[in-house]
């Protein structure tokens, strides 16, 4: 496979100005006929290639000429046109088979429903294009299908008009005035139901909006259609924009690759990302709801007005409209929780990627499936650089640079370049440094060390940057970043920062922000009657791996102003707890002082406590080894995990009961937290594995009335107890076996379990006729979630990671993309032992050895392997 590099980029020859495209949809096939009116860029006469994947080509014309064979030429990746001329209009036919289509990207069928994946290159696999983002083109698309397969027929932008044909055919004619990428192009034909609702923009546009399902779960999407509106609204009062057609369109479906996709006014989702009720829903799942409807909704403006002109500018368009949805659902609930939130999934999923064998920048300069690179870095991290950004400028200054932002770039095609232009017009500070955040990969550390001199009232801040090497060993240069801080007075009072010496320009400081640029400075500040308590890194406002003493961390757990950073001590109170047990030492009293300290506040926010309450997860715990070792991780969690629950026994189950009413029903935050807490709680207690907390969870399991409270007593009993959990995973079962996403959360109860068994229930419930390997959300629920489970997939005798690689294979041959995402399980491999590494490099061996392995999953692989 060839590697594409970001400084071999070419603006293409020829820019299509129009498509006009005809799906006729039959029940076998679909035609696909393609007219393009094609401009050359230059003067003197070029080819034109055209990108196409997988394609039966029936006809080209050129100007309504059929052209002879020897005009153009076709291999397994393009069509070439030798000379079509300066301006002309191509005509391509294709032929293609969305029934036979189980990548899922491209035209595709889920569930009897017609539908599209086209980013990032999707397009070319339904007809002959310039496919890439730098080609932007006006379409216009008719339908046609059999009225009584497809009545509902939809693509991009306005519906321009519809009709049927005496023969049981109809049609329907959609126009999108806005020129785009064709990776914003979307097609649905089926039978669906569907919620309808409006808007009215701040300019006074009426705009319909729909949500097309699966019929009979039309209830079910109200919650996303209440999502959709406060993100309409919340764009325009936060940054002045709106929507811009008048209709939007969701469309549900069942298998998708990932969570949405933001096409042009007809966005389609997985349906996980639509559907909920309570009776079938978690609070977590209510949450991921709003979040990626909002997150396609934002696209509308960061990604479709404005867009990549490469597939390297992936950032540009996915961390800024990620920075955009977390900042949505900040104001939606609360800024704390959702702080936290987003910094344990950067933690959990974004670090370990930055520090193992496939780390990259947020913009990358090499890839050879771009697929592989919508990773939590360009996400994530991506988003962590625009926060440090709008730290950086402040609110105002931000907005105003969004603003010129988007007046500069509407309607084209830009580069991560043009949008830090934006920013530095309005920037305090110079961002030439600060760039390096692009261009640079690996997670920095932040060492921080202070001194107190009772006598001057003066502490200094000494702090050191640590940047490791890339991952082909060369050097990086210290970043440039904000560091938000505070000094503390005994009640928790924040004292005046007042820094004394030379220590660079610190036009930040007045925000109570340092800004560093050197690998070691040194600040002192002064004016301090008695020694002060550091708390450092508030919100997390830069996405680094912040090192300090421990001294403090029981005050900071206890008094901090800045709830982030009470997190992260009681956080890394917990993590040197473990650790100190790992090395054989007990339980620190201290520790469960705090703990219970936190446990009987009554003035906290109960979210905000069952995560102050909640300790370090294993992947969280792997990072600080020098040598993983999963098992001793595992055993010390569990113990603490007992501790605890004797230690605070009985408080724990009076304040469970307290919480586990039935008053505590709905979707108010208040809610919401007392079932995150009381769940904690219940959590603790089954680490005793007592008669009470089980029969409490049995108890739990039969009277809910929420999938929240269901789901995690099931979960505790299967996991804890699985004889008392035979019962409910019956019951379970039969009552949701006919709904897949409620199946998925089962299927994920079974494969993340402790109990030694995991693996055969595994493979058992592959052979259940609920699982379909076809289905992305199945795979991920079940072998995916295997992948994830650090008691089987790092089975000493190594069965886990040959199970799941014999998955990969299989589903390579289905669905490259998803064969991929799991090879991803396996990054953690040269942090392993010797005697798990030779097992992981076997299993991997065996995938990179089988013919036809896809170049997802050998891009993935290799780099592993390295
Ligand atoms: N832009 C899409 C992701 C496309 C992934 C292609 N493999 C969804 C999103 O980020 O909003
Ligand atoms: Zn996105």
């Amino acid at each position: 496979p060839k590697t594409i590099y970001l400084k071999e980029y070419e603006a293409p020859a020829y820019h299509i100005l129009s498509t006009e495209l005809t799906f006729e949809i039959f029940e076998e096939h679909t035609l696909v006929i393609n007219r393009m009116a094609i401009k050359r860029r230059g003067d003197v006469p070029v080819p034109l290639l055209l990108d196409g994947d997988d394609l039966e080509l029936l006809c080209v014309k050129v100007d309504d000429v059929k052209i002879p064979t020897d005009a153009y030429e076709r291999n397994e990746e393009t069509l070439t046109l030798f000379d079509p001329g300066a301006e002309a209009t191509v005509q391509v036919v294709t032929k293609i088979y969305p029934d036979k289509n189980t990548a899922l990207e491209g035209l595709y069928r889920s569930g009897g429903i017609y539908c599209t994946q086209c980013e990032p290159h999707g397009f070319r696999r339904i007809t002959y294009f310039i496919d890439r983002p730098d080609n932007m083109s006006v379409f216009t698309v008719k339908v046609i299908a059999e009225q009584s397969v497809c009545p509902v027929l939809l693509s991009n932008g306005n519906l321009e008009e519809e009709g049927s044909f005496p023969d049981g055919r109809h049609y329907a004619l959609w126009k999108d005035p806005f020129p785009k990428p064709s990776y914003l192009f979307a097609l649905v034909a089926g039978d669906l139901g569907r919620i309808s609702d409006n808007f009215t923009t701040a300019e006074g546009n009426e705009v319909a909006l729909h949500i097309y399902v699966d019929k009979g779960n039309e209830p079910r999407a109200d919650h996303a259609m209440r999502s959709l509106k406060a993100s309409m609204r919340w764009d325009e009062e936060t940054y002045g924009r709106s929507y811009d057609l008048s209709v939007y369109n969701i469309v549900a479906v069942d298998s998708f690759n990932m969570g949405a996709m933001e096409n042009k006014g007809l966005n389609i989702f997985n349906s996980h990302y639509v559907l909920a009720d309570e009776e079938t829903a978690t609070d977590a799942d209510f949450l991921g709801i709003e979040s990626v409807i909002a997150h396609e909704y934002f696209h509308n403006w960061t990604g479709n007005r404005i867009t990549c002109r490469d597939w390297f500018q992936l950032t540009l368009k996915e961390g800024l409209t990620v920075f955009r949805d977390q900042s949505f659902s900040a104001d939606m609930q609360s800024e704390v929780v959702q702080r936290i939130r987003d910094v344990d999934m950067l933690r959990e999923r974004q670090f370990p990627e930055d520090a193992g064998p496939t780390a990259h920048p947020i913009k990358p300069e090499q890839y050879i499936e771009i697929n592989n690179f919508y990773t939590a870095t360009v996400y994530e991290k991506g988003s962590e650089v625009i926060r440090m950004l709008h730290t950086i400028l402040g609110e105002k200054a931000w907005r105003a640079a969004m603003d010129l932002y988007f007046e500069t770039f509407d309607g084209q095609a830009v580069r991560t370049e043009d949008f830090l232009w934006a920013m530095q017009q309005h920037s305090p500070i110079d961002l030439a440094q600060f760039a390096l955040w692009y261009s640079q990969e690996r997670t920095p550390s932040l060492c921080a060390e202070h001194s107190y001199d009772p006598a001057s009232g003066r502490l200094t801040l000494k702090l050191e940057q640590i940047v490791p090497d890339a991952v082909d060993g060369r050097k990086q240069q210290p970043y440039c970043m904000p560091l938000r801080l505070a000094l503390l007075g005994h009640a928790g009072e924040e004292l005046p920062l007042q820094l004394e010496g030379d220590t660079g320009a610190q036009p930040l400081l007045e925000r109570g922000i340092l800004l560093i640029t050197r690998d070691e400075e040194s600040f002192t500040f002064g004016g301090l009657a008695s020694e002060p308590a550091l708390s450092l890194n508030r919100h997390f406002g830069a996405p680094v791996v912040m090192e300090y003493p421990q001294e403090d961390v029981m005050n900071l757990m206890r008094f901090d102003s800045d709830g982030f950073v009470r997190y992260e001590a009681a956080q890394s109170f917990a993590r040197s707890t473990l650790e100190a047990m790992m090395r054989g030492e007990a339980v620190s009293p201290q520790f469960l002082e705090s703990f219970k300290h936190i446990l009987e506040d009554e003035s906290l926010d109960l979210q905000f406590k069952a995560q102050l309450l909640s300790l370090p997860t294993v992947t969280m715990l792997m990072q600080t080894q020098q040598t993983v070792d999963v098992h001793a991780i595992l055993e010390a969690s569990d113990a603490l995990r007992r501790e605890i629950a004797v230690a605070c026994e009985a408080t724990m189950r009076h304040l469970y009961a307290l919480l586990h009413r039935p008053a505590h029903m709905g979707l108010e935050a208040e809610s919401i937290g007392a079932r995150a807490l009381k769940n904690r709680l219940l959590g603790y207690l089954m680490a005793q594995q007592d008669a009470e907390s089980i029969d409490s969870a049995m108890a739990q399991y039969e009277e809910s009335h929420t999938m929240t409270d269901r789901l995690a007593a099931l979960q505790l009993l299967h996991h804890g107890a699985p004889e008392a959990a035979e019962a409910p995973m019956r019951d379970f079962y039969e009552r949701y076996s006919g709904d897949m996403l409620v199946m998925t959360k089962y299927f994920s109860v079974i494969a993340s379990s402790p109990q030694p068994d995991t693996l055969s229930r595994v493979r058992a419930a592959m052979e259940d006729e609920v699982f379909n390997i076809k289905v992305p959300n199945l795979v991920r629920s079940l072998i995916g979630s295997f992948a994830r489970n650090p008691y089987h997939f790092h089975a000493y005798d190594g069965s886990g990671y040959a199970f799941v690689a014999e998955q990969i294979i299989a589903l390579d041959a289905i669905n490259p993309m998803i064969a991929a995402g799991l090879s991803g399980a396996f990054k953690t491999y040269n942090r392993l032992n010797a005697h798990s590494r030779a097992q992981m490099r076997d299993a991997l061996e065996k995938v990179q050895a089988h013919r036809g392995i896809s170049k997802n999953v050998y891009e993935i692989v290799g780099k592993i392997l390295a």
